[in-house]
């Protein structure tokens, strides 16, 4: 016991007395207890020990079958009234839930023990920091977190005896996909998980704290908490600036926050920076901008696609003391997945454990196969990884999966139309959640499964947050993923997002003109640069991305007013006349 708190204290007990683990073991964040466990769960199966020598610290693990991405359809929001969780989110009265729940926790961690995990989103002490306490039966759940968040018992002094956290009760119970539950009760401060294993479903601090929680948090407080990676540029004069992007899930953001500049780019003394990959906090700051920080200590990135090639900082972040989930074993302890080479091993076992034939057509990695690794491996970590101010962002970018409507990039004309912009966001669904790959779903700042209340209300915030900063971040929309006739991409992307991303840059320091168009500003196509692309890529394939097909876009006029139908009158007035104004330029 590391705190004399009687709010953990009692808590803890109680949730104990409930799950009636067999006992409880306090976890201190040190490598030897760390050790100790990675120890007992190569003995059960639930981790295997990898080729020490090749990847020094790595771990494997395997989630059942039926539990390898987040459910959202077992999502909740259990706030007091319905109302306040919204049309996009699940809700059951808080009373009705925790009934629920604690019948299925009865003795969910009789035979286990539980781990009682102290940890910090952002840097313990911190002015962005927010704690939390996790309690689990999973070995895996304590040693992912111990890479994901900051984890350590000062994490009680910063409690201290009486200080709000964060509490998290997660058990893997029966892994029961029937009663899976991953629900939030944010007048409580409160998430439970039961019935499954799997990172974004149990890694508590992640999706559930971070996004959802905070963004309740936030709304209360006045920051934002949103799905976002933050990076920053470094231009041949040393100046770096930074900015925050919001993809939906496995829609590019580990890629992008770890570019490497095409050639031409490197070679003037262009550099980037990665600050975060899936989550940011911001803050408006003393100066009247708005500040950033990456609450997370670690990466838990889509495997499938990562290569030496595609995105090296990431593959070299994985090359030590990280957990590889959901992977091909190789025979010589080591991992593969698609699209990390051409070459897939013989002799393997794929993600469900059994022997794989790669010939046979079946893929040995699953689609959402992860790696989790910390962040201190990234070799383009930003040196403001640790700075407790964070870093002041110009830019934010929105983006998704859109074969067709959605030009390159174009530029919002102010915060309230970039606020319009996020919220019509729309993209192809992918495997990071259960349910159909591909569908094109609206997704709102890439928070639809992430948003802790209303999300109209959500809308509002960020109406309102624009107002509390003088210098806001100028808004963006950017679409890597266009395809020709025959279904491949126009875009080569990846590290040549970084001739749109110093577009994007310019813009904001006003070093470079725009056109306008029906939806917003757009590049002269002549401004992106395509110096040094390879393959066909000409201006043609430029003014190819950046054309608004007026039909299209009528339709997408369609689907937005579907959409916002939902939230009836809670849409905010700005957004409205955004759609009014997109439909007036339309039909000139
Ligand atoms: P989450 O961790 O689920 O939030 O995903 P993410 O947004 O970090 O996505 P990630 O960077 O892991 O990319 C997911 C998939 O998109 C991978 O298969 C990548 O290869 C692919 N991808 C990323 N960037 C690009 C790009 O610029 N162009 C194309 N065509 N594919 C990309
Ligand atoms: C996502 O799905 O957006 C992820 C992975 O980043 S998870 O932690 O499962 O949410
Ligand atoms: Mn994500």
């Amino acid at each position: 016991m590391y705190t004399n708190n009687p709010k953990i204290l009692s808590w803890i007990y109680e949730m104990a007395a409930k799950t009636k683990p067999d006992n409880i073991v306090w976890i201190d964040g040190s490598e030897e207890q760390l050790e100790e466990l990675r120890q007992q769960a190569y003995k059960t199966g639930e981790l295997v020990k990898l080729n020490q020598e090749i990847l020094p610290g790595c771990v494997y693990h395997r989630s059942a079958l039926n539990d390898v991405a987040r459910v959202e359809d077992r999502t909740f929001i259990c706030c007091e009234k319905e109302e306040d969780a919204g049309p996009t989110n699940n809700w059951m009265a808080p009373d009705e839930m925790y009934a629920k729940l604690y019948e299925i926790f009865d003795g969910s961690m009789k035979g286990r023990t539980m781990y009682v995990i102290p940890y910090s989103m952002s840097i313990v002490g911190s002015p962005f920091a927010k704690y939390g306490i996790e309690l689990t039966d999973s070995i895996y759940v304590v040693v992912s977190m111990a890479i994901m968040t900051r984890v350590g018992t000062d994490v009680y002094d910063a409690i201290g005896d009486n200080g709000d956290f964060i509490k998290g009760l997660h058990s893997k119970a029966e892994l029961d996909a029937e009663k899976r539950y991953i629900v939030h009760f944010p007048q409580d401060n409160t998430i439970m998980s039961v019935n499954s294993g799997y990172g974004g479903n149990v890694l508590l601090g992640k999706k559930c704290f971070a996004l959802r929680m905070a963004s309740c948090l936030g709304r209360d407080e006045g920051w934002m908490a949103e799905h976002m990676l933050i990076l920053g540029i470094e231009n041949p004069d040393g100046e770096t600036r930074y900015l925050a992007a919001a993809f939906p899930s496995a829609c590019g953001k580990t890629n992008l926050a770890m570019l490497i500049p095409p050639e031409i780019y490197a070679k003037k003394g262009y550099k980037v920076w990665c600050v975060g990959d899936d989550i940011a906090w911001l803050r408006p700051g003393p100066d009247g901008r708005l500040w950033a920080v990456n609450p997370e200590n670690g990466f838990f990135g889509v495997a499938p696609g990562t290569s030496m090639k595609s995105n090296p900082n990431a593959l070299l972040s994985t090359m030590k003391n990280s957990i590889f989930t959901n992977v091909v074993l190789k025979p010589d302890g080591t991992v593969w997945w698609e699209g990390m080479d051409k070459n897939p091993p013989t002799g393997a076992l794929n993600w469900k454990g059994e022997p794989w034939d790669p010939s046979d057509g079946s893929k040995g990695a699953h689609p959402n196969s992860r790696f989790t690794a910390p962040a201190r491996n990234c070799p383009c970590l930003s040196k403001e990884f640790d700075n407790p101010q964070g870093v002041p962002i110009s830019a934010i970018v929105f983006g998704g999966r859109r074969a067709k409507t959605a030009p390159l990039v174009y530029q919002s004309r102010n915060w309230d139309h970039g606020v319009f912009v996020g919220s019509i966001m729309a993209s192809e669904t992918t495997a990071a959640a259960t349910g159909a790959v591909g569908v094109v779903r609206r997704d709102p700042m890439a928070m639809l499964p992430f948003c802790g209340y209303h999300m109209a209300d959500y809308w509002q915030h960020w109406i309102d947050m624009g107002k509390k900063v003088a210098n806001p971040p100028k808004i963006f929309n950017v679409n890597w993923f266009r395809l020709d006739d025959e279904g491949h991409f126009i875009w080569p992307g990846f590290g040549d997002n970084m001739r749109v991303l110093e577009w994007i840059m310019k813009r904001c320091f006003d070093e470079i003109d725009a056109v306008d168009s029906p939806i917003g500003y757009m590049p002269k196509p002549e401004d992106i640069n395509i110096e040094g692309l390879e393959g066909e890529v000409t201006l043609d394939t430029i003014k190819d991305l950046l054309t608004v097909d007026n039909g299209l876009w009528k339709q997408e006029v369609d689907g937005i007013k579907e959409f916002y139908s939902k939230f009836g009158d809670k849409v905010p007035k700005e957004l409205k006349d955004c759609l009014s104004e997109l439909e007036a330029n339309l039909n000139k």
